[in-house]
């Protein structure tokens, strides 16, 4: 399947080139159909200003073939969900294991996508040896360079960009209380991004939260992080905003000046796991509330030059990690259950259309 189920109108003109293309019997009929498709994607929209536009993906999904070749037509970019976290890639002391990253990789590679890292250093999702051990500061300290010199390397050239570390702050504009901070103090994020950047001089090094697209305390106390260790001569080179966004809770405050400030810094800027949820069930106020809301995302992040791509957390409301995290909500994502498009697949791309004609012109 190349096409989503419901057609645009350049779809439907494409179709009909096609069939007349067909009708002549001219050689290279596919080849014209695939590029005049692609020109419809997200990714191709984004493209013409010199972005990119992905959605993560989780190793089962793969296994669902239309999900999969919509997700390797219409996106350039694709974050593994959880296959290269720690917990999946160091199950136990020094023994790698890198099949889930892999099968993504492999897969990215042969439908022409570029891969996000993510992520190297997060309080979930690690290993039970590691949270479980009782560690000296030095110790935890070589096990983590030990982790990233090992994942980096094995991902070189590979993944455009790492999410060094991910989720490192409170709401309050603190550190957060992971077992890294308690046992390693603050010195514990520039040292990653120096070991990461060891292992792989052109890789992209971020940092990566949620709750971080709005100014605030969250998203200052990052300023001020990013700001230090830039004149530190830290290497990072850019900030990942999560948005994981909710009907019910607004559009974030200022979001583009907000985008703007880390631009300025020298910083490239991504909305790393973008999706708006609401409270279940769907009704068509609700899916044009989530539209216009997608449609102003798109836009924060096009209107500043350094917002270098936008991913999806997964496109399609058929898989999606919200359900049994937010009981009775859900319907986040721009393609339904059936994978057709919703309103929001048209207010992203019209946001897309418009920011490419503006590159043009
Ligand atoms: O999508 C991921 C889901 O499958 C996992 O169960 C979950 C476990 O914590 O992590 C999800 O991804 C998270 C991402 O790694 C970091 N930001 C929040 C995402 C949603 O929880």
């Amino acid at each position: 399947m190349r096409t989503p189920p419901r057609r645009t109108r350049a779809g439907a003109y494409a179709l009909a080139a096609t069939l007349l293309l067909g009708l002549a019997g001219a050689p290279g009929a596919d080849a014209a159909t695939d590029r005049r498709h692609r020109a419809t994607t997200l990714d191709d929209l984004a493209q013409k200003s010199g972005r990119y536009f992905g959605s993560a993906v989780d190793n089962p999904e793969l296994a669902d073939t239309p999900y999969a070749d919509l997700l390797g037509t219409e996106f350039g970019s694709t974050t593994p969900g959880n296959t290269m976290k720690w917990e999946a890639t160091e199950p136990q002391r020094g023994v790698f294991n890198y099949a889930g990253g892999d099968e993504i990789v492999n897969y990215a590679q042969s439908k022409g996508l570029s891969v996000r890292g993510h992520t190297l250093l997060w309080h979930n999702q690690l290993p039970g040896w590691l949270t479980s051990g009782t560690w000296t500061a030095d110790e935890l300290r070589s096990i983590l360079k030990n982790h990233i010199t090992n994942v980096v390397t094995h991902y070189k050239g590979k993944v455009f960009a790492w999410d060094v570390a991910n989720e490192i702050m409170n709401e309050d504009g603190t550190y957060r209380d992971s077992i890294f901070y308690k046992t390693l103090g603050p010195g514990y994020v520039a040292d990653a991004l120096r070991w990461a950047r060891a292992a792989d001089p052109k890789v992209k090094l971020y940092l990566n939260d949620y709750n971080v697209e709005a100014t605030g305390a969250k998203s200052d106390a990052y300023y001020t992080l990013i700001k230090r260790l830039k004149a530190d001569g830290v290497p990072i080179d850019g900030f990942g905003m999560q948005a994981h966004l909710a009907l019910q809770y607004g559009f974030p405050n200022q979001m583009q000046q907000n985008i703007q400030r880390f631009a300025d810094l020298g910083l490239d800027v991504a909305l790393t796991e973008l999706d708006i949820r609401m409270i279940l069930p769907t009704d068509p106020a609700k899916l044009a509330q989530q539209a216009d809301m997608y449609g102003r995302v798109t836009d924060a992040c096009l209107a500043v030059r350094r917002c270098v791509g936008i991913t999806v957390w997964g496109y399609s409301d058929r898989h999606s990690w919200i359900p049994p995290v937010f009981p009775g909500e859900g319907a986040a994502l721009p393609w339904d259950e059936n994978l057709q498009h919703k309103p929001a697949y048209d207010t992203i791309a019209a946001s897309l259309a418009a920011a490419a004609r503006k590159k043009k012109g």
